[in-house]
């Protein structure tokens, strides 16, 4: 049975973790299965992609009844969360985690990987690593240091503290808290309008903030150049400008 679904509604792709009972915890299974679907959210006809989770939880993690299978911890790390992790940050276009409940250990990671977290207002958040003895893996160091900074981001996740939804917004974890009622609503809305916008220039500005982290001023400007050459040869571009001119909506085609 499929613990991953896929959806496309128009040019946004949903994938949802989908073991509701063990608030999607994550399985070999789950992995291989969000790698396909990450896989498929290649195609230039999806130019958006949200990650949510069935049921009252995002993902509580590794799902710690297989734990004890494990076996070498790092190469099934490296075969697992890694590739995923990598797939999300290596997607041309923008990434949504819908954080509609529950998000702990490496469903943390997993929603700090995506390009952008929106959060029902019936979600938390919880480190968990530390709560089994562990440290944060599948990106929890990478991403939360450069979300939170170091000095919050280590306090949290030494601490195991449960963090609400609205203190998450506080904190900048997630851009926006949303009721529980409006949240698929408001998740939809949002991804459309990502997906309505210039898709090339989206990914192009995905890969300089990634890049940002470990470049010099230098090296970053000729990337800004060089990225910038290439968005100026696309359709989108000259719609925009199109568009300004004529003072009506620009109507962005992704390429
Ligand atoms: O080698 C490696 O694997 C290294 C990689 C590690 C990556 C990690 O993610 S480590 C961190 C793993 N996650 C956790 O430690 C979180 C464990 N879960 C919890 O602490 C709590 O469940 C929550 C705080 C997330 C939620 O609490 P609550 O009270 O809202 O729900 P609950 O009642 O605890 O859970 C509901 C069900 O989901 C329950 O099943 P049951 O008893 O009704 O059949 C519970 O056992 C199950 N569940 C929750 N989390 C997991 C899980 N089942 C398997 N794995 C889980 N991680």
């Amino acid at each position: 049975m499929a613990e991953v679904e896929v959806g496309r509604d128009g040019d946004v792709q949903t994938i949802t973790l989908d073991r509701p009972d063990k608030l999607n915890a994550l399985t070999r299974g789950v992995h291989e299965e969000l790698h396909a679907a990450l896989e498929e959210a290649r195609d230039p006809a999806v130019r958006a992609v949200v990650i949510t989770g069935a049921g009252r939880g995002f993902s509580a993690g590794q799902d710690l009844g297989a734990f004890g299978e494990a076996g070498d911890v790092a190469a099934m790390l490296r075969a697992t969360y890694h590739v995923n992790v990598l797939a999300i940050r290596s997607l041309e276009k923008p990434v949504i985690a819908a954080v509609n409940g529950v998000c702990a250990g490496a469903g943390l990671s997993l929603a700090c990987a995506c390009d952008i977290r929106l959060a029902s207002d019936a979600a938390f958040f919880v480190p968990g690593f530390v709560g089994i003895g562990l440290i944060p893996d599948s990106g929890g160091t990478f991403f939360l240091q450069r979300l939170l900074g170091t000095a919050r981001a280590f306090e949290w996740m030494t601490s195991n503290r449960r963090l609400t939804a609205a203190e998450a917004h506080a904190w900048g974890l997630v851009s926006e808290v949303i009721e529980a009622d409006s949240f698929a609503g408001r998740v939809s809305a949002r991804a459309a309008e990502l997906a309505a916008a210039p898709t090339r220039a989206i990914a192009l500005t995905k890969r300089l903030y990634d890049e940002a982290a470990t470049s010099t001023l230098e090296e970053q400007l000729e990337r800004e150049a060089e990225a910038q050459a290439e968005a100026a040869q696309t359709n989108d571009f000259r719609e925009g400008v199109a568009a300004f001119r004529e003072k009506r909506e620009a109507r962005f085609s992704g390429r």
